[in-house]
């Protein structure tokens, strides 16, 4: 097992004004939500990673959804521009914790880009065009990695938030995802396999140390990935979910030096 460290951050007595794209706004329960993602964050430290959870603030509603201030690499973390104004404020704090394991670098303006658009593969970045990540972001990011060996993929996202909303890495080459957002012809040189039929919500999974976290709400794709030999914890967040967050959204997991 690798050393692992999961950044988190607490639920904002504010995620009730969260910002919403495709989902209509619904009451949030914050004590429940609180209550799901300390479930969450058992589940990592069941997995052998640490946690470091970070405070919450009321001007950071959506501050919870940490994936989006950053992209996590073995040689850097890139210090994002979220695409949604409301949370520009969320990447100092970020940046602060991922300073003491990594060397900084970040997307300026006129870039904007989500960490909820990066599915990271070994040295492929396939990187979400959303409404959240414009072509500034994409270049911007392409450069600083670029240099490092990566090779950055632009994927069309229009259906979704984010591209990792709808698609994420499950195993080695394996994406999980849901077809009837994300095509899978652009995961070139990778295997997909799809959510089960009306379980969108678990195509945003969180693999961890050789496991997969997966939404309690993919019950039949959970029954499908362990029929494959994967390690499925279901984990419920269906609190968060009408923030339209989902499990990779709430943690920056990187690996530490031996
Ligand atoms: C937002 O719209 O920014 C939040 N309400 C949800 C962010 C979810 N993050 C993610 O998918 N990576």
């Amino acid at each position: 097992m690798s050393r692992l460290l999961a950044i988190t951050r607490a639920v904002s007595p504010g995620i009730a004004r969260c910002e919403l794209a495709f989902a209509p706004r619904r009451p949030i329960d914050h004590q429940r939500a609180t209550v799901q993602h300390a479930a969450y964050e058992a589940a990592l430290r069941d997995a052998g990673c640490a946690v470091e959870r970070l405070p919450a603030a009321d001007e950071h509603p959506d501050g919870v959804f940490v994936e989006d201030t950053a992209v996590v690499l073995d040689e850097i973390a890139v210090i994002t521009r979220p695409g949604a104004v409301s949370r520009r404020g969320e990447t100092t704090t970020t940046a602060r914790a991922l300073a003491r394991h990594r060397p900084l670098a970040e997307i300026s303006a006129p870039g904007i880009l989500d960490g909820g658009d990066v599915l990271v593969s070994g040295k492929t970045l396939f990187v979400g065009r959303s409404g959240r990540t414009n072509a500034e972001g994409f270049d911007q990011l392409r450069s600083i990695v670029g240099p490092l060996g990566y090779r950055t993929v632009d994927v069309e996202v229009r259906h979704c938030l984010h591209l990792k909303t709808a698609a994420t890495l499950i195993d080695e080459d394996l994406i999980l995802l849901d077809e009837q957002r994300i095509d899978r012809s652009v995961f070139e040189g990778h295997h997909t396999t799809a959510v089960a039929p009306g379980e969108a919500e678990a195509a945003n999974a969180v693999r961890v140390n050789g496991r997969v976290l997966l939404s309690a709400a993919g019950l039949h794709t959970g029954e499908r990935l362990a029929a494959r030999g994967i390690e499925v914890i279901m984990v419920e967040n269906d609190e968060l979910a009408r923030a339209e967050g989902g499990l990779s959204c709430c943690s920056l997991i990187l690996c530490l030096a031996a």
